[in-house]
């Protein structure tokens, strides 16, 4: 924050900003007993599975959430956004593929949480891009910077923290940013109050997302 657009002296803020803003909701996002679980081989099989079926009903909601952007989003947002549909494409095909591996039913109810996530997402279309567009970012940090907070995570979970973790995906959520920034800019302030309390939700859902695994 603090930075000053000189027209009309309107706060510009950004994705760093929020980050700042929320520092504690953010924290608990980012650093859970779940994630140190993992890392730590303390999580059992039964949380572990727990987290990943909820996660792949998320996913898919994600989808459709990446879907609807693409009819607010400015034409240079496109490619980034397709590229981020064709990720997330073989990211669902994939999570069928864990699933089977560990013999997991995908026909399974979301639990609330995982519900209310969905909610979420599904009213972001009401919302403007701005909003959208912060989300979005929100949702990918979340998970880029909760799997690779830990360090080196052991079998069997080296894969998954790579998926989120690893550098190319680091690349993308820095883009996310910058194209969230970029509207971010030109939007009203109460625009921007709006983006700062979708990212603090984001925040939240994401803690008691992981929160899940523990509680079923
Ligand atoms: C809950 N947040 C949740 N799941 C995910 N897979 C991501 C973010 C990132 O795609």
């Amino acid at each position: 924050m603090g930075k000053r657009n000189n027209q009309d002296v309107a706060m510009t803020l950004t994705c760093k900003d929020l980050v700042t803003i929320h520092a504690e909701a953010w924290e608990r996002a980012t650093v859970h007993p779940f994630l140190t679980g993992c890392q730590q081989g303390t999580i059992t099989a039964a949380q572990f599975n727990t987290w990943l079926v909820q996660d792949y009903l998320f996913v898919k909601d994600f989808t459709r959430m990446v879907g609807k952007m693409l009819g607010a989003a400015p034409d240079h947002h496109l490619d980034r956004l397709l590229a981020g549909l064709i990720a997330l494409k073989d990211e669902l095909l994939w999570f069928q593929a864990k699933a089977e591996e560990r013999g997991l039913n995908l026909e399974t109810p979301r639990q609330p949480t995982c519900s209310q996530y969905c909610d979420f997402m599904a009213g972001l279309v009401r919302e403007p891009y701005p909003v959208q567009a912060t989300a979005l970012w929100a949702i990918e940090a979340a998970y880029n910077q909760g799997w690779h907070k830990p360090g080196p995570m052991p079998a069997p979970y080296t894969e998954f923290a790579d998926r989120w973790g690893n550098p190319g995906f680091t690349d993308y959520v820095n883009i996310l940013a910058a194209q969230a920034d970029e509207v971010l800019t030109q939007s009203s302030d109460h625009t921007q109050a709006l983006a700062s309390t979708t990212f603090l939700r984001v925040a939240n859902l994401e803690t008691a997302f992981w929160q899940m695994a523990f509680a079923a």
